[in-house]
């Protein structure tokens, strides 16, 4: 088994017995080609289990989520049907090392694409918008990482719930995205903070999808990235956030 290979087990292991584990770019020599290939080859072991590949999640769009990470580029990982959460069911902490959630919109695709899109075409591609809570939940001690670390661990992916699909018209200029922990605001958000306009979030995911030849399918849900820093979960907690004209989406956690 090559090197590549065996970090992708490895942080494969650490998600599927919700363990942490140390980070690997610290002692290695690892460039960012061989952290995305990581990722494919750790997700690659999901779809071999029986998963299947059903959208892209985009990362650290926003300063919120940059400041907090310590991690100031644009990153994208996977997601597969596994990861999804029933809106307004509850989640098992058990399942998970130290899940966060953080309020996201998500888009759902037209059309297979392999090529950026012009951002002023961008919303042609997109037929449905959602208002969604990513869990996130680093493999790595502390949740510490660096962003070839990140990258190899799928971005951190790990859950999404999405809400109720509205059209692909709804305006998503400067729209209110709470992070309600229970009955408060645990982090106050707004959507233009997602690279000024959530809609360059899903051309981003295009032109990294030229770039890595990864093309993006039909009916695939893209994640835009989180409008705020992400919360730890607690038991008990419900998590809820409001996207204005796409409405509220909910979890719990037991
Ligand atoms: C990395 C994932 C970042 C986002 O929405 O910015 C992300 C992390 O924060 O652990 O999902
Ligand atoms: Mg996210």
């Amino acid at each position: 088994m090559n090197e590549l290979n065996r970090f992708a087990e490895l942080l494969d292991d650490a998600a599927l017995n919700a363990r942490s584990t140390e980070q690997i770019a610290a002692a290695n020599d690892i460039s960012i080609d061989d952290a995305y290939e990581i990722q494919r080859l750790s997700i690659g072991r999901r779809i071999d289990r029986g998963e299947k590949l059903v959208g892209l999640k985009m990362g650290f769009t926003s300063v919120a989520k940059m400041e907090q990470m310590g991690v100031h580029d644009l990153i994208w990982g996977r997601l597969t049907d596994g990861m999804l959460i029933e809106q307004d069911s509850s989640i098992s902490l058990e399942r998970y090392v130290h899940p966060r959630a953080e309020p996201e919109i998500a888009f759902r695709i037209s059309e297979n694409i392999d090529k950026e899109v012009p951002i002023d075409e961008i919303r042609s591609i997109c037929n449905g918008l959602c208002a969604a809570i990513e869990v996130i939940d680093s493999r790595y001690k502390n949740f510490k990482f660096s962003l070839e670390d990140v990258l190899a661990d799928n971005c951190s992916s790990s859950g999404f719930v999405l809400g109720d699909w509205h059209g692909a018209d709804v305006e998503l200029n400067d729209i209110a995205m709470d992070l309600w922990v229970d009955d408060h605001v645990a982090h106050a958000g707004n959507s233009n903070a997602i690279l000024g306009d959530p809609w360059k979030s899903l051309q981003a995911a295009t032109r990294l999808a030229e770039k890595y030849q990864e093309p993006i399918k039909e009916g695939f849900i893209i994640l835009a990235g989180a409008a705020t820093a992400a919360e730890f979960l607690k038991q008990g907690n419900t998590i809820k956030t409001n996207v204005g004209p796409l409405g509220s989406v909910s979890f719990k956690v037991d």
